[in-house]
């Protein structure tokens, strides 16, 4: 199982690398990992699992972030929605490709975190508020999925750490806090 001691942080030289595009099919040690990658992000969700593996909570994961450099990346968003089991939006995402976006950008409210940084960085950090994102899933089959609000902003998240982009490469340096022209606060 992965916990946080296989997670490497900022200052390792793969974060920073552009991530080679995975061959299909996957080898096997790639199905392990992307199984291992999304079990991850379920096992931090999940309040008793969390405490006891000591797990930071996490709705994504890129594969460079536990050291290897490929363009897979993972991801569960729970539901919004406290009555509904079903996740907003869940899986392993190969290769993805942004295909179109919206001109509109949005944010979250209280900035990002990342597992791979264990400072607390504030600063708006501007998302396309509407992708269209083509990928592989672990058995090869190829999905067109548009996502808006939170599921884009963490699929960009994730697809930046396969171009060995941080979050907070997004934040304005001279006005951290100040809000950019068109762009919202997501939930606002
Ligand atoms: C990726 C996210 C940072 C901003 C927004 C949020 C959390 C991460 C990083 C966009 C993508 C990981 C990958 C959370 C979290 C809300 C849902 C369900 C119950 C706790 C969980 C907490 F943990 N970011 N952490 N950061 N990353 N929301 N939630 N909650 O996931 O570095 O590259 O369990
Ligand atoms: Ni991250």
């Amino acid at each position: 199982m992965i916990t946080m001691d296989d997670i490497i942080r900022e200052g390792h030289p793969t974060l920073r690398k552009i991530a080679k595009d995975v061959k299909l099919p996957l080898t096997q040690e790639l199905v392990q990992l992307a199984e291992d990658m999304l079990q991850f992000l379920k096992n931090s969700q999940d309040p008793e699992i969390a405490e006891k593996f000591e797990l930071r909570g996490g709705v994504g994961i890129a594969a460079p972030q536990v050291n290897v450099s490929s363009r897979l990346l993972a991801v569960h968003v729970p539901s919004s929605d406290e009555e509904s089991d079903e996740p907003e939006f869940s899986g392993v995402l190969i290769n993805p490709k942004i295909i179109s976006h919206s001109v509109q950008q949005t944010c979250l409210p209280d900035g990002e975190g990342c597992l791979s940084v264990d400072r607390e960085v504030p600063g708006i950090v501007p998302r396309h508020k509407r992708i269209t994102v083509e990928y592989y899933d672990i058995d090869g089959i190829k999905h067109k999925e548009r996502l808006r609000g939170y599921p884009a902003i963490v699929v960009q998240h994730e697809i930046d750490h396969l171009n060995g982009i941080m979050f907070y490469d997004r934040i304005d340096p001279e006005n951290p806090l100040a809000l950019p022209d068109g762009i919202d606060i997501l939930g606002a």
